[in-house]
């Protein structure tokens, strides 16, 4: 049905129909809005009732859009600065055309003398960015080196490379019916009796292209929950069952499920003879882990283990939403094949109300694959990292982080000499660990160019040039679930104004890339490219998708019997055997165990029982909050006063001992480094854990270094070591470090 994007109103204003992502950040649900602009001014903000996912339902992030659109500490047009002025507050503005003609003729000289591998382009996550820093890296500036500098790539990446590995597929997403206009009165559709939520908050992080209240539609409707969390959050209170784990011992908690499953016969046994491979050595594996020892790792009962392992096996139909905490963790590739294992051989892959999986190759996904034509093998060859870490340079277009972050220290086994940040802020605690590293080592970079909106730690600290851009709601684009991985939806995101002189991602990898790699880059304008794409697979250009709102491409069920997963077209999943691999035939070769194993975190009571004397708590982290996207919006002052101060939670009983109330500055501090937070005290927390925020810096603090907005105060990833990661490269310890807490008199530690 064709809908009026943008109306006019009786008082001069008019209304613009939208899905947003970013920036400011959001992870791609598209939520849908409509922008009210009046004299140039974004006066209102209002959920979209006709989205078939939102239904008009938005956070308070999108709410204060008018504050972030028009902040005065926004940046609206380009600027430069002297490298020898890094750190001081001395920005001279300049053109567009003047911003080019600094930085072409660096990119050109450096291809020249030493190699476009001299170019590092480095993304953060989640947002509208991450569809174009690979093009911007590959097809506009020409380097295969793109990092996202976070340590064991721990952010989506090894959820999408272990369901690569296993199952040959997309990012598998619980089914939410998503797909259907109708939603979950559609007749394929059939309501989760259960669905397990594994180390995620999705009520506040909506992560990846799952809309988070969904959770809530389907408990109306019926559903009960499985929490696997060492926090008892909200959803938590209202599960069924709760495992409140110790945090990292996932794994184990996994294998221990699979136990129960297996010898109690309770798995699909059609499924497993007809699409698994190497069940028996799975089976014996799990023998390893029987629910006694496995509640003596986890702090789980044995009872209620051996209950939910039932229910998971015998709920029709039930499936695992897994999150972070699969990542973040140098045990998660073995946490992430057991979760998808224990989905296949419950009989709950890819069946109505279980969990989705993306075909192999879609949308806009498919395009920025092919922007690597531009590379030559022997280019390719020199990714940083993708050698020496095979598992991760076979699936991610990446180096390897931290693998990066020797390379910048070392000069080995290239030098790199200019980089493009665009959209990440390494120095903040959101990305990189040990950021202190990351700041000493990217001061050698000759060339450093920035995109951002407002001024942070990192673009203070580091950047020459700046290049503003503008916010969702200043330009067009596609939203796309899953980054098209596993697209649910696909949404039309179109300009309602635009503020200053910025250009949007797209805009810059497509004005680059003209001067520098034409060919690549046949387009006339943004909505050209979008239609170029649309147009094959949908029949519609982008006016169509303005139009339309939002699209919802049709899905299938049961691909793997229909030859719909297979590049061949023939039944089976897109692995080596053809099968769920239960056991890998890829693992062994890179160097790890074929079949999942439980290892300890690698710091606490276990591992390091010395060290856990001096750091007697176990520190996790980084729980979403609805104020923030990571380290962005601390300025927005409405959000500020909900959130005013960076958090660590304590149990009463724990912060009893160490003389610490509610409210008090807290000072935490292991071997790696300390950072101060204020004390939030509740018995949602473990006594023996604590939980602490990520994402903290203060706008409002000397811009200038060495205090760089006070980025040091709160940078709890001064407390996390690099390359502590798993054997394949992939996950770090962000969520099971330890730690000690002592009173202090005030936020600033110096
Ligand atoms: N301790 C701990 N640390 C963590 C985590 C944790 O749980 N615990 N979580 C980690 C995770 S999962 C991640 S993904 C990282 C995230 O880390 P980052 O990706 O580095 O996130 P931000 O710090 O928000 O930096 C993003 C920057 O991009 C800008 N930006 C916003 N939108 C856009 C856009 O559309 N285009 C461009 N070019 N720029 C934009 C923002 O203004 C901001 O300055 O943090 C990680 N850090
Ligand atoms: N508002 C907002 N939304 C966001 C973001 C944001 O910064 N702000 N960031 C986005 C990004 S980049 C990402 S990756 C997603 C992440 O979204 P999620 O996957 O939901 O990740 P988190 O919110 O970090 O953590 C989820 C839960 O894991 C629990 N947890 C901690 N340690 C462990 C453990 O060892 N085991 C288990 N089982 N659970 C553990 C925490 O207590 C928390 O409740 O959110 C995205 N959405
Ligand atoms: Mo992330």
């Amino acid at each position: 049905m064709k809908k009026e994007w943008k109306v006019e109103n009786a008082d001069g204003s008019y209304t613009v129909r939208t899905c947003g992502w970013s920036p400011p950040g959001e992870h791609p649900v598209g939520c849908g809005m409509k922008l009210t602009v009046k004299d140039g001014q974004l006066v209102d903000v209002e959920g979209d009732p006709e989205h078939p996912i939102t239904n008009g339902r938005l956070c308070v992030r999108c709410l204060t859009l008018p504050e972030y659109v028009h902040h005065p500490n926004r940046i609206t047009t380009p600027m430069k600065r002297d490298p020898k002025d890094r750190g001081k507050d001395k920005w001279t503005p300049i053109s567009w055309d003047e911003a080019w003609d600094i930085i072409i003729p660096k990119i050109n000289q450096l291809k020249q003398d030493h190699g476009a591998e001299s170019i590092i382009v480095f993304g953060g996550t989640g947002r509208e960015a991450c569809l174009y820093y690979y093009p911007l890296a590959f097809a506009s500036i020409g380097t295969p080196n793109v990092s996202q500098p976070i340590s064991g790539w721990s952010c989506y990446g090894p959820r999408c490379a272990i369901t690569d590995f296993i199952l040959g597929a997309g990012y598998p997403e619980i089914d939410f019916a998503g797909n259907y206009p109708d939603r979950y009165d559609n007749p394929n559709f059939e309501l989760p009796q259960y669905v397990v939520i594994w180390g995620k908050n999705p009520l506040y992080s909506n992560p990846d292209g799952f809309f988070g209240h969904s959770i809530i539609d389907m408990k109306k409707r019926g559903t009960k929950f499985i929490h696997i969390d060492p926090r008892m959050t909200w959803l938590g209170t209202r599960s069924e069952y709760v495992c409140r784990l110790r945090p990292g011992t996932d794994t184990a908690l996994a294998l221990g499920f699979l136990n129960v499953i297996i010898n109690e016969e309770l798995y699909d046994k059609e499924f497993v003879e007809k699409w698994c491979y190497g069940f028996d050595e799975l089976k014996e594996r799990v023998q390893q882990y029987p629910p006694k020892k496995v509640a003596d790792i986890t702090w789980v009962p044995e009872s209620t283990i051996i209950e939910v392992a039932r229910t998971m096996a015998t709920a029709k139909p039930c499936s695992i939403q897994w999150g972070l905490a699969v990542d973040m963790n140098p045990n998660g590739v073995q946490l992430g094949h057991s979760i998808l294992a224990l989905t296949a051989i419950t009989g709950n892959l890819d069946v109505p109300g279980g969990l989705t999986l993306g075909p192999p190759s879609s949308l806009l996904g498919k395009w920025r694959m092919e922007t690597r034509s531009n590379l030559s093998d022997e280019l390719w060859d020199k990714r940083l990292g993708a050698k020496e870490w095979p598992a991760v340079g076979a699936v991610m277009a990446t180096t390897h982080p931290d693998e990066t972050l020797d390379t910048l220290e070392t000069g080995k086994p290239y030098k790199l000499r200019m980089a493009w940040i665009n959209s990440t802020n390494v120095l903040a605690p959101s990305s990189a660990v040990q950021p202190e590293r990351w700041y000493k080592a990217l001061q050698q970079m000759e060339l450093i160019v920035a995109q951002d909106l407002f001024h942070n730690p990192t673009t203070m600290a580091l950047a020459d040039i700046f290049l503003p851009l503008p916010t969702f709601a200043e330009h067009n684009g596609v939203v796309i679930t899953n980054y098209g991985r596993n697209a649910i939806t696909l949404g039309a995101m179109n300009e309602a104004l635009r503020v200053g002189d910025t250009k949007s991602d797209l805009e810059v990898c497509m004005e680059l890339g003209k001067r520098l790699h034409p060919d690549m880059w046949p387009f006339e304008t943004v909505q050209d490219f979008f239609t170029n794409q649309l147009q094959p697979e949908l029949g519609i250009d982008f006016e169509g998708l303005s139009e339309l709102g939002v699209y919802q491409p049709p899905y299938d069920y049961r691909k793997y019997e229909k030859g719909l997963l297979r590049m061949d077209g023939e039944p089976g999943f897109n692995t080596v055997t053809g099968l769920v691999e239960l056991s890998s035939t890829l693992f062994e070769n890179w160097g790890d165990d074929a079949l999942p194993y439980y290892k300890e975190p690698p710091y606490g009571p276990v591992s390091t029982p010395e060290l856990f004397k001096e750091y007697p708590l176990i520190l996790t982290s980084g729980a979403r909050r609805t104020t923030s996207f990571h380290s962005e919006h601390r300025q927005i002052e409405t959000l500020r006063d909900i959130d005013p101060d960076p958090l660590v939670e304590l149990n009463p009983e724990t912060a009893a001992k160490l003389n610490i109330n509610h409210g008090d500055w807290v000072e935490l501090e292991n071997m790696f480094g300390k950072c101060r937070m204020k004390a939030h005290l509740t018995t949602t927390i473990h006594p023996k854990v604590c939980h602490a925020q990520h994402g903290w810096w203060y706008p409002e603090k000397e811009g200038e270094a060495p205090s760089l907005f006070g980025v040091w105060d709160a940078n709890l990833n001064t407390m996390i070591p690099h390359k502590t990661i798993g054997t394949l490269g992939f996950g770090a310890p962000y969520k099971q470090m330890i730690c000690k807490a002592k009173r202090v008199e005030g936020p600033e530690l110096s």
